[in-house]
Order: structure tokens, then sequence, then C-alpha cells
């Protein structure tokens, strides 16, 4: 891990970014690109819906993205000392924000009036205000070492479900007792995760809390380095990512008093020539295998559990991991006990991915460039901080049917007093969708019910409606439409004129209202004989043979279906 950024900012310099696009290994999933133009970006905290802030390494910069737009201007700048893996590393909101509107920031601080490489201050935790543009009044809740390094700064911070702060430092190249050196120096702040109050202060109930001194505060040690926790959401359980030297990272389930092993033992104990009688054993530690281990070191970084079904409820609480090395994004499916994973290849089964086809089974997606943090948004999707690509991505169910819109281009005419049946005809997106008026009004007498519009219009005219469609995952179109009801179809012959035996006769039906063309019938009576109705014209012609009078009923037929019928008397004479 140590030489990982450092590979990163020259392949950069270099212009060497010529990764392939982020993929995933399901089809049903998309990535979105929510940001781009970040510099260097290391973690995020969603302060609201589409309202993130995020990290900056090597400038010390918090940025703020909303709806997908990098604001020009920070919201904070620090001073920070970003030599190697030092730099602005970790972010957690108060578990009561924004009503509590704190934010803690983890950084490596320089000892300058300005951004620095080599000449750090200390790791430092920063208590913040959010005063709704801004990061105000800091106040310095934990001060750690810095040195020897310059790797190995940890530098993830989060609150627990128990309303403490946690906070992860590496072991800084030392070599003493947290680093399972018996003999070596007494506890120093490094391999260690933290565990606080709000304020800083130390919780009476952690798990070296009664010997006092500088254990006090922790919760767990010999811990080499780590990029990522995260919080079990069912179990209420720490987890951890932790960055193997030359082989064997982990990810680790932490309970209090946890010994991770570094610098004795690194993956399973059972593949590792030393043993946890090796160890430094503060009373009340224990240690415990990882949960699964890469052979071959991938730098591991952001961890985190899905807890939504908006991938899909196969995903539901399952674990998440990204890796700095690859671009990779894995995928951990727990067991039903929520202290292990399943694996389904054998290979797996003693939890060490020891060769690439192994490892193919957790592989989620690739190309993401440098993965440095993973977190879920208040909408329920992944989402992905690229270090190298300096963005950051949403993993999104996929709209395998195109994106979502109105597949109807216009509306039917609507005629009053006829039944009336339209489509908008949705399309695309993730069904099932609603369906709303966002501006306008339907004509009276027709109602909405899911993409249908009917009912039997009582008042001609002309209404322009704005509809709005929102589908499963949150995507919304609209569309303008413009529904014209006409005026029902009436005949408007008063009267036929009189015919004459043996004369040449002609008149023509007319109708109004409704829509062109016309149909005609007879309904009732006869026509006399010698005379036809043309029923597309509405004429009547031909030569009347003999004199009478007969009543004819008249029917009209319009193209919207509506009808109407009228008795008409003809004579001959
Ligand atoms: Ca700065
Ligand atoms: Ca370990
Ligand atoms: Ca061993
Ligand atoms: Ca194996």
């Amino acid at each position: 891990m140590m030489k990982l950024f450092l590979i990163l900012a020259v392949c950069l310099f270099r212009g060497i970014t010529a990764n392939a696009a982020p993929t995933l290994n399901d089809p049903d999933l998309q990535v979105t690109e929510i940001v781009s133009g970040l510099s260097s970006p290391t973690t995020m905290a969603f302060i609201g819906p589409d309202d993130i802030l995020v990290l900056q390494k090597d400038d010390g910069k918090v940025r703020r993205v909303i709806h997908g737009v990098l604001q020009p201007s920070s919201v904070l700048d620090v001073n920070v000392d970003n030599q190697s893996e030092r730099g602005l590393l970790g972010i957690a909101l108060h578990p009561n924000f924004p009503t509590t509107p704190f934010v803690y920031l983890y950084y490596t601080e320089s000892t300058t009036a300005g951004d620095s490489s080599g000449s750090p201050a200390g790791n430092r935790v920063y208590r913040y205000t959010w005063d709704g543009n801004g990061l105000t009044s800091p106040s310095l809740i934990l001060d750690l070492p810095v040195t020897t390094g310059p790797n190995h700064d940890g530098g993830i911070i989060a609150f627990g479900p128990d309303g403490k702060l946690y906070v992860v430092i590496g072991d800084l190249n030392r070599n003493g007792q947290l680093q399972n050196n018996s003999t070596g120096a007494a506890p120093d702040d490094t391999s260690v995760i933290f565990r606080l109050n709000d304020d800083g202060s130390t919780p009476s109930d952690n798990p070296f809390f009664a010997q006092g001194g500088n254990v006090a505060r922790y919760y767990a040690y010999g811990i080499r380095n780590s990029f990522g926790m995260t919080f079990d959401p069912v179990t209420d359980k720490l987890w951890m990512t932790e960055n193997g030297p030359n082989s064997y990272d982990e990810i680790n389930m932490v309970d209090p008093g946890f010994n991770s092993g570094w610098n004795k033992i690194m993956g399973p104990d059972s593949r590792d020539p030393q043993n946890v009688s090796d160890l430094f054993s503060l009373t009340g530690s224990h240690y415990s295998d990882p949960k699964f281990s890469w052979l071959k070191t991938v730098g591991p970084t952001g961890i985190v559990f899905l807890n939504s079904t908006e991938l899909g409820a196969q995903y539901q609480f399952d674990l998440f991991v990204g890796d700095i090395n690859h671009g990779n994004l894995y995928h951990f499916k727990p067991n039903p006990t929520r202290d292990g994973f399943v694996f389904s290849g054998v290979g797996l089964a003693d939890l060490v991915a020891d060769n690439g086809a192994e490892l193919d089974e957790v592989i989620f997606g690739t190309g993401f460039n440098g993965i440095t943090d993973l977190k879920v948004g208040p909408d329920g999707l992944l989402y992905v901080v690229s270090f190298g690509d300096g963005r950051i991505y949403a993993i999104a169910p996929g709209d395998s049917n195109g994106p979502l819109g109105f597949g109807a281009t216009s509306l039917p005419v609507g005629e009053v007093g006829v039944a009336y049946n339209a489509a908008l005809d949705i399309t695309g997106g993730t069904p099932p969708y609603v369906v709303s008026i966002i501006s306008g009004a339907l004509p009276p007498g027709l109602a909405i019910a899911s993409e249908n519009i009917s009912g039997t219009a009582t008042t001609p005219g002309s209404s322009a409606i704005r509809f709005g469609v929102t589908d499963q995952v949150g995507a919304s179109a609209a569309k303008r439409f413009r529904l014209l009801v006409v005026r029902s179809v009436s005949i408007s012959t008063k009267a036929l004129p009189l015919g004459r035996t043996g004369r040449r006769y002609a008149s023509r039906l007319a109708a109004v209202g409704g829509k062109k063309p016309y149909t005609w019938s007879l309904l009732a009576g006869t026509l006399p004989a010698g005379l036809a109705l043309d029923l597309t014209t509405g004429r009547i012609t031909g030569t009347p043979l003999s004199p009478g009078t007969t009543d004819l009923t008249f029917q009209v037929d319009d193209s919207l279906r509506g009808t109407a019928q009228k008795t008409l008397t003809l004579t001959v004479n």
C-alpha cells in the first residue's frame, strides 16, 4: 500500500490514465458518473440528498457536490502535509447531523502556512461546525503521531451505532508493543482504532478503559494500516479493511479488544509461522483471524454494507469493498450469523484468495481506477470515489429499457359524451411508474389512472397538461400534452326538401360537432322507391317513382365513436 498513492501520482503525471471505463459483472446494474474534476479525492460524506462533501488529499480542500455539480469554491481549505499517504484523509458527520451540525475531519496537518510535503505537525482529528456554506470553528479533539511514516497514517473516521467516534491510524512504520513487539516501546497511539465520545473524551465502557493511560482510548490494536471502516447495519459490529505488506490484505470483524496480529501475524494464523503466543496481549484483548484475505495484495480501501434494496433485494446488507491498486470492486455475501462470508468456490473455503481464479468469485466490478471510498447514499445507491479518475460514480439499476420517457407523442381528441381512453405509454426506466400532473388540469369528466387517461368528457375545450413520471429508482421525466375535447356530434339538417314523382331528387344530410369523417345510416323507415342514401356523403339521390310521405330516422357516426340520431320527414308529391 505504501507506494500506491505514489504510483498513481506518477501515472497521472505521465498522463497514463487510459483505464477502461468502470464496468460491473451484473448486467442489471450500471455505473453512472456523478461528478468529475476532483483532485486526488479520498473520502466523502452525504450532508443531504444529492449533496456530498468530498476531501482532496493533497491540497487539503473539502469540496461540495450538489446535484452532481462540483461547486467552484471549497467549503474548507486546510494546510496539509501530503507526502506519501499523508493528507486530508477522513470525514464523519455527527450522528445527529444536521441538528447537531458537527463535521469531523482527519488530516495530516502541516507545520507551514500552506500545504507541504515533508513538514508534518501531526495526524489530527478536528471537529468543525457546518454553517450551511462552510466548515467553521475547528476544535482539536485528537492529536496523533505522524513520524516515522510517512505512510501508514490510517485516516478513516466513522461514528458507530453506539454514537462513538472510531478513528484508525496505522503503524507509521513503528515497531512497539502495539505492533506486537512485547519488548518495544509502550503504547504510542499507532496501529490502533480509537473509540471516543463526540467531544474527544474517553468512554468509560472502552475495552481497556480500566487500565488508564493511552490504552484507555483504544478499541483495537495490532493493525498495520487501514483505509476502511464500517458498521454492519444488522449486527452493529465494526468491520475494517487492513493492508498487508507484500502479502495478505485482510477484511476483519472487529470486536472490542481486537488485536489484528501485526507485525507477528498477517493473514490467517495458520498460514503464518508465528502464533498467537508471540503477540503482545493487553489484558482484555483477543486475536481473531481475518474473515477474508488476499494473498497477493490489492490495497483494499473503502468498505460498506449496502443498507438498501435499491440494487435488488439480493444485495441488501451485503458487504462491498474497493481497492486502490486495481480499481476493483468486491462483493461479499455474509453468512446467516453475519460473522463471516458464504463462498461457493472450494478455493475460498480457506478464506484466502490465493490466485486470480479464486478472486474472480468476489470481483463485482472493475475499471474504477483506484477506489478510495464507498458509501451508500440517502437514495440507497452505492457510491464510489475514484482516486485516479477524480470522480464519484454511483452504481444503480440499469435502464435496459432505455431512458425513462413518454411513448405517446400526442393525445387523441376527445368528444363530449363519448368514452375516452388514451395511454401515455411510459417507456424505459425501472417500472413500476408513478404518473402525476405537474401543471394544468384534465378536462372535466376525465381522470388519470396508472398511465391511462379515461372517463367521459362533459365540456368541450382545449387543455394543456404537463405530466410527470417517476420510476422505481427515482428517475423522472416530464412532458407537456394538449388535450382537445370537441362538442358532441349532432345532425344539423332541419328538414328534407320536397320530392316530385318522376323528377330527379338530390339532398344532403349535414352534421356538426364530433370529428369527421362521418358515416351515415338509415336506422328506421324506408326511403321512397327510386331514392338511395350514400352512407359516406349523406347524399340522398335518385328519381322517386311514386308519391307518399315517410318518416326516416337517420344516424351519424363520427371518427371518435360519437353518434347521433334524428327523424326527418320526406314527402314526394
Ligand atoms: Ca490546502
Ligand atoms: Ca490480522
Ligand atoms: Ca501461526
Ligand atoms: Ca484459497
